[in-house]
């Protein structure tokens, strides 16, 4: 089921029992705010999911609620997982919110995808 962007969040969603340690993940990151592990269907040789640890199932509500650290933190992960060599040839990041982007867990998560040319955009 596709998730509502202004739905409560849920603490039993499946990215929340990852980060409490309930389900394992392939990490590939972590400091007090966010994680990174590998997507479990990849969809190129490198798929990375980051998620803040905070309570927010979407872009729009991390962009409203979250403070400013927990932004930073985001996006400063982001930037250093992509640093690494593997993806010295360039990479794509995706963030799907809400229906009709199709989101699929209700916990807000970036996308990194690398390792090949990805082929046509979007826009
Ligand atoms: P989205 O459609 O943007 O909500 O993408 C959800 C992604 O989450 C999808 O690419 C598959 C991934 N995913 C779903 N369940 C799990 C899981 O239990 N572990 C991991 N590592 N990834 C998961």
């Amino acid at each position: 089921m596709t998730v509502d962007i202004h739905q409560p969040y849920d603490d039993n969603n499946i990215f929340a029992r990852i980060i409490r340690g309930e389900i394992p993940c392939k990490k590939v990151f972590e400091n007090d705010q966010v994680l990174a592990f590998h997507d479990i269907n990849p969809q190129a040789p490198v798929h990375i999911l980051v998620i803040p640890k905070g309570r927010y199932v979407s872009w729009d509500d991390f962009s409203e609620k979250a403070s400013d650290t927990e932004i930073a933190a985001l996006t400063r992960a982001v930037g250093q997982i992509s640093r690494d060599p593997a993806l010295n040839n360039g990479y794509r990041l995706i963030v799907n919110c809400g229906h009709d982007a199709d989101q699929l867990v209700p916990h807000l998560h970036i996308h990194i995808l690398s390792g090949k040319e990805l082929g046509a955009k979007l826009i």
